[in-house]
């Protein structure tokens, strides 16, 4: 009987004691410091390192993205620590464009680095692994380009600031009827990645919707490089345009075998056109393609030619939208944890549901408690190799 009373104290004990080592955080980093400062908003100072997790697709077919992203938090969190009163440290993982090595670096920065919130990763595929992993080990985690559908139902630890892909679409799609005056259209999609086929439906829905013909109706998957067949069949068809819902390892030779094959329709993309390594790589072949989007150079939102000064200046390139909704998460981020001046797990995640008309380069920006972001969407046409607003055309 002693033996068991005493078992029962001792399981008790370690019980404890086990909860104590693995407190994630909420309150305290790494090696048990507090990080709850002192003061508030722009006068908060927390003495201790907060550690911010970023999962970005560094390589493999979402790099395109993943490097603009990079350099978008970089910038901002350079920005953000010239400001004093706390100290963000970066700790950046590749996920190789892969869930597997998704979830793997998102359990290194839950357990082994103890940060208080994750950053990405890119690609919605991605996230929905990764984002189940945070959820469980109540780590909040900020998508900043993850816009398929559900994706802030992963749990309330889950946040984005990337505009979902159904209200970029439902901009974009009456904007390119009613620009190309379309009646018929054709719907190519990849039918593998989780993002391209939530879009897919989407785009159909729309469409369906403003009376449109879907004339051809074709999928394919994420790693195909020859539509022939798809293709010869849409050209038959003779669309006013070629709607497209892919990644752009399958979009750069879809569309360059269907100009190939004579198809001058233009092209209505999702979110991954809004990428100037992909209209570059389009080349001629990209020339009035309309895409829907969360920001544009040209939005007279604040901070934003500033940003895309600094950008262009520190990296020799114009940023992209997934460099300005990357550039926007550190900011959100440092929002919340001076709203409490508590960069705890719990203080972030509470906050970060709070974030209200918030000004930030992609414009008043919103976040609710669910995780889902408010603000305005934009629509935009290549025109001369560059992305521009389709309003001012
Ligand atoms: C997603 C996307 C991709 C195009 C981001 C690069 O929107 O996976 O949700």
């Amino acid at each position: 009987m002693r033996l068991r009373v005493g078992s029962a104290a001792l399981a008790a004990v370690v019980l404890l004691l086990v909860a104590g080592c693995t407190d994630d955080g909420d309150g305290t980093s790494a090696d048990g410091t507090s990080l709850s400062g002192t003061g508030s908003g722009a006068d908060c100072v927390i003495g201790t390192p907060v550690k911010v997790g970023i999962v970005l697709s560094l390589s493999g077919g979402a790099a395109f993205a993943g490097e603009y992203q990079q350099q978008g938090l970089e910038l901002a969190f350079e920005e953000i620590n010239a400001k004093k009163g706390v100290d963000y440290e970066v700790v950046l993982e590749d996920d190789q464009t892969t869930p597997d090595v998704g979830v793997a670096v998102y359990e290194k920065l839950i357990d082994a680095d103890r940060v208080s919130v994750i950053v990405g990763p890119t690609l919605s595929s991605v996230a929905f692994t990764a984002f189940s992993d945070a959820q469980e080990a109540g780590v909040p985690a900020l998508g900043i380009s993850t816009t398929a559908e559900g994706i802030p139902e992963l749990g309330d630890y889950i946040f984005r600031d990337s505009l979902s892909e159904q209200i970029a679409l439902n901009a974009s799609i009456p904007a390119a009827v009613q620009a190309l005056d379309l009646k018929t259209v054709a719907i190519l999609h990849d039918s593998v990645d989780e993002f391209t086929s939530s879009a897919y439906t989407t785009m159909k829905e729309a469409l369906e919707g403003l009376g449109i013909d879907i004339v051809e109706d074709h999928e394919f998957a994420t790693t195909d490089t020859t539509f022939t067949e798809q293709l010869n069949q849409v050209r038959a068809a003779a669309p006013d345009a070629v709607v497209l819902s892919a990644l752009p390892g399958a979009t750069i030779p879809l569309v360059k075998e269907a100009r190939e094959l004579g198809i001058t329709a233009p092209i209505v993309g999702g979110n991954a056109f809004n990428s100037p390594v992909m209209v570059g790589a389009l080349g001629a072949a990209a020339e009035g393609l309309i895409v829907g989007g969360a920001w544009s150079s040209a939005l007279p939102s604040e901070g934003n030619e500033q940003f895309v000064a600094s950008f262009t200046q520190r990296y020799g390139k114009a940023p992209d939208q997934f460099a300005a909704q990357a550039y926007t998460a550190a900011q959100l981020i440092d929002v919340a944890v001076r709203a409490d001046c508590d960069a705890g797990r719990e203080a972030i995640k509470d906050n970060l549901g709070q974030i209200l008309e918030q000004e930030t380069i992609l414009g008043t920006l919103s976040i609710d408690e669910n995780g889902e972001v408010y603000q305005d969407p934009v629509v935009q046409i290549v025109r001369d190799g560059v992305l521009v607003p389709l309003e001012g055309d």
